[in-house]
């Protein structure tokens, strides 16, 4: 076990209950520039009992109420992403980490990774460095800098489909299919101007288009569904100090506060596969609130494009959860 994990992990003297409403985890809060990861260091006992390759489909089936009593309202915002850290399957990895919001578990989360580094470099158990963590998308690695900020290598990212036609109430419009982690439907340009003013407007069109998706049974590889919609419009570095605005819809419906960093993998590889970027250059995504991730590609020995996210995280809270049997929304509230 790597140094630290044991810390994570409870002592042995306080075996993991075997019935998660006894279940008390210690959990971190943070954001990620606005959007929030709650850091859940001891994990549920059903998941822990289940074979690491085993845990996503768990959680978005029948264990789905373990992630909703962690996230989502009334416990914290439905924004909020948790974390789960377990053992890693390799143990000169540090963690095994699993996402996920009130509506299920994702692939990965870059914001969520930033929050996790963080929040372990605040409880003295992640020194500055490059560190492995698995998730179910494969290995990520994180670097954190003394100055605080962190770096992710995120997982192979690729654009998939290009001017992909979805009929909207206001028309058809085309976008690219794309993966960064997650699966993603990108509008570029957007065709609503990227302004916090306009929040109910974006909000209603990448909903509109993500159902537009399904109905048409338009998904990622695999038959994936198409769970994030991400618009996109172009900035002047010079001018505004980025390369593009986003606005990213995530699967329960809230807007990522940040400027996602699965998506800006995938925006990433997208300007790559368009020839618009070279490794190594770096590019700047704004999110609508105004908050910002630096990154960059670099081309792996198989040809895949793998991004690197650079953002930073601050703790809100150290605290524990409490189940009790009588709340009537224990569960989160109704969906
Ligand atoms: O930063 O990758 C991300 C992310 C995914 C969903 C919310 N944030």
């Amino acid at each position: 076990m790597p140094p630290g994990l044991s810390r994570v992990a409870l002592p042995p003297e306080e075996p993991f209950v075997q019935n998660s409403r006894m279940w008390k985890p210690r959990v971190i809060d943070t954001h990620t520039l606005g959007e929030p990861t709650r850091v859940v260091l001891d994990p549920p006992p059903e998941l822990v009992a289940l074979a690491p390759e085993e845990r996503f489909g768990a959680l978005a089936g029948a264990l789905l109420p373990l992630a909703r009593r962690v996230v989502g309202e009334p416990r914290t915002s439905d924004a909020a992403v948790a974390a789960f850290l377990f053992p890693p399957a390799d143990p000169s990895h540090r963690a095994a980490l699993l996402f996920a919001n009130d509506v299920g578990p994702l692939r990965m989360c870059v914001h969520g990774m930033i929050g996790v580094a963080h929040a372990l470099n605040f409880r003295g158990e992640l020194d500055p460095g490059t560190h492995t963590f698995e998730t179910p998308a494969g290995l990520v690695r994180a670097t954190l800098f003394e100055e605080g900020a962190v770096e992710v290598e995120n997982v192979a990212s690729r654009r998939v489909a290009t001017t992909v036609p979805v009929l909207t109430s206001g028309g058809p419009l085309r976008g690219d299919i794309c993966f960064g982690g997650n699966w993603f439907f990108h509008l570029d340009p957007s065709p609503v101007a990227i302004e916090p003013g306009n929040l109910g407007a974006l909000l209603a069109l990448t909903r509109e288009v993500r159902l537009a998706l399904s109905e048409a049974g338009i998904t990622g590889d695999d038959e994936a569904e198409i769970d994030h919609v991400g618009l996109f419009e172009p900035r002047d570095r010079g001018e505004h100090g980025c390369d593009a605005r986003n606005f990213v819809l995530c699967p329960g419906g809230a807007y990522d506060r940040s400027p996602c960093g699965t998506g800006m993998s995938a925006w990433l590889a997208r300007l790559h596969a368009r020839g618009r970027l070279d490794p190594g250059e770096i590019r700047i995504v704004e999110s609508v609130i105004g908050s910002r991730f630096s990154g960059r590609v670099s081309v792996n020995e198989a040809g895949e494009i793998i991004p690197t996210i650079r953002g930073s995280a601050a703790v809100v809270a150290e605290l524990s959860l409490v189940f009790e049997d009588a709340d009537p929304y224990l569960d989160g509230l109704p969906r």
